[in-house]
């Protein structure tokens, strides 16, 4: 019997060892969809905190039940540990590590040449390795491809390689690992096969593309899709403030077209750890082929910029009141880098705040979601907590600013109670005297 009809076999009934090196908001469910599908499933993540977490049967993904994990840990379908040398016994792996950015805009794939490399000591013929971690078109075949074959044997023809790209919107109750579609590209046909039947095993709908990097390029247009509208309607906000008329009218009329248009809303720039740093990816990659991605660059300088343009109408807020920045206490409302999750990694709330200080306020921060910010992981380099959000204190600041606008925030409240509002999200749709808004004319006093 053929490797392909073997390893196809092996996942038709279950008895394929399925492996995920990464347990993050990516690895953990994934692990999890394999494990319910019938697999025994071994995670492996460098954290024991995490290895420990799941092998108590505890999940700290908050999209994955804990239920879901101990059921399956009792049920011997599912375990963890930080060895490495696990993949041995591998018949399918799925790599689901960070992709980040150096401080370069670079990319970064120590932890992906790492992940790959503890595999290549261990690779056996007939095995499957899938990339899924966000990356440039290319790596598969450039980068991963090459460490594999390093001990002799070949792609495609001893071992199995594909990339899919993932998908995981964390918090997102309605579209989840199982029922969002997935690309998958494998270097040969047969790596399509085998690939596209491991995930037929667990997801509703797999989307087989033609090679590993068309793959990985969908990813980045996805993302950067977002990035670029984003700064586009970013922008606009800009031209409306000198145009005397709201934004986020204009999007809202806008977005009554029932085809050809997708409201995206301005903000105090870009966070989180997909949309500011996957197009760099892409325009890294194509500057090193000779072509510039204008599109990305721009889209990253208006991006950029937001937080700068935050602090002006702070300025200007403060300054209608007689007041200046320095010294003033500026109560900010919100960290997280979007509404309703804990994440604050590459917050634009982050920048603002450290301009901020850098101009002589005193700042304070409210986030139920984000109780504490290191000082080592933002350019303030602060320690910062969380301070109750009370009338007292709102009424106490020279100024409010909404920067995340939870859904638990009363914004009623707010308006109530607060000397200056400037607000950058549209959280308050009334207009006040004393509330300022990004996108939006100067309040008639
Ligand atoms: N943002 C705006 N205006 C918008 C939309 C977003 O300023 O109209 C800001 C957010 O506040 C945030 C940043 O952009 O700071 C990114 O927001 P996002 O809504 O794109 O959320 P992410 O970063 O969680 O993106 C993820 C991505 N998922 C994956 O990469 C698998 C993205 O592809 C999803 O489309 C997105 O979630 C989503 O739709 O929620």
């Amino acid at each position: 019997m053929s490797r392909t009809d073997t390893l196809l076999e092996r996942i038709a009934n279950r008895t394929a060892k399925v492996g995920v090196v990464g347990l993050g908001y990516v690895g953990l469910p994934l692990a999890v969809e394999f494990g319910q599908a019938g697999f025994s499933v071994t995670g492996i993540d460098l954290d024991a905190r995490k290895v420990d977490q799941i092998n108590r049967g505890e999940s700290y993904i908050q999209d994955v039940p804990t239920a879901a994990v101990a059921a399956l840990v009792n049920a011997g379908k599912l375990t963890a540990t930080a060895d490495p040398g696990a993949v041995r016994d591998f018949d399918t792996i799925n790599i689901c590590v960070p992709t980040p950015l150096r401080k370069t805009k670079d990319p970064d794939l120590s932890f992906v040449v790492s992940a790959v490399e503890a595999i290549a000591g261990h690779l056996h013929p007939g095995m499957l390795v899938v990339l899924e971690s966000t990356t440039y078109p290319g790596t598969s075949e450039e980068v991963v491809q090459p460490i594999l074959e390093r001990r002799g044997l070949k792609a495609g023809v001893d071992f199995f390689l594909a990339f899919s790209p993932e998908r995981v919107d964390p918090g997102n109750e309605q579209w989840t690992t199982k029922n969002v579609p997935k690309v998958v590209g494998g270097l040969t046909p047969n790596c399509a096969r085998v690939a596209g039947a491991l995930y037929r095993s667990s997801i509703d709908h797999v989307v087989e593309v033609s090679s590993p990097k068309v793959a990985e390029m969908v990813k980045l247009l996805e993302n950067t899709f977002r990035a670029v509208n984003i700064g586009l309607v970013n922008e606009l906000a800009l031209m409306c403030d000198r145009l005397g008329i709201s934004v986020w009218e204009v999007v809202d009329a806008a977005a009554t077209k029932p085809f050809g248009f997708m409201p995206f809303y301005p903000g105090p720039g870009l966070g989180g750890h997909c949309i500011p740093i996957d197009p760099f990816y892409l325009s890294w990659k194509v500057k090193e082929l000779g072509f510039e991605a204008r599109f990305i660059e721009l889209a990253g300088q208006v991006n950029g910029a937001m937080p700068h343009h935050v602090v002006d109408k702070i300025t200007d807020a403060l300054n209608a009141q007689c007041k200046a920045v320095n010294g003033a206490e500026i109560l900010v409302m919100g960290v997280a880098y979007k509404r309703d999750i804990d994440d604050v990694r590459e917050s634009p709330a982050l920048d603002v705040i450290a301009l901020l200080m850098k101009k002589g306020a005193r700042v304070t921060y409210h986030d139920p979601f984000a109780p504490f910010i290191d000082g080592q992981h933002w350019p303030g380099a602060v320690d910062m907590s969380s301070v109750p959000l009370t009338p007292a204190a709102m009424t106490a600041a020279d100024c409010v600013v909404v920067l995340t606008d939870h859904r638990q925030f009363d914004f009623k409240d707010v308006v109530k109670y607060a000397r200056l509002v400037v607000d950058t999200r549209h959280a308050i749709k009334t207009d006040h005297p004393h509330v300022f808004k990004l996108g939006a004319p100067v309040p008639k006093q």
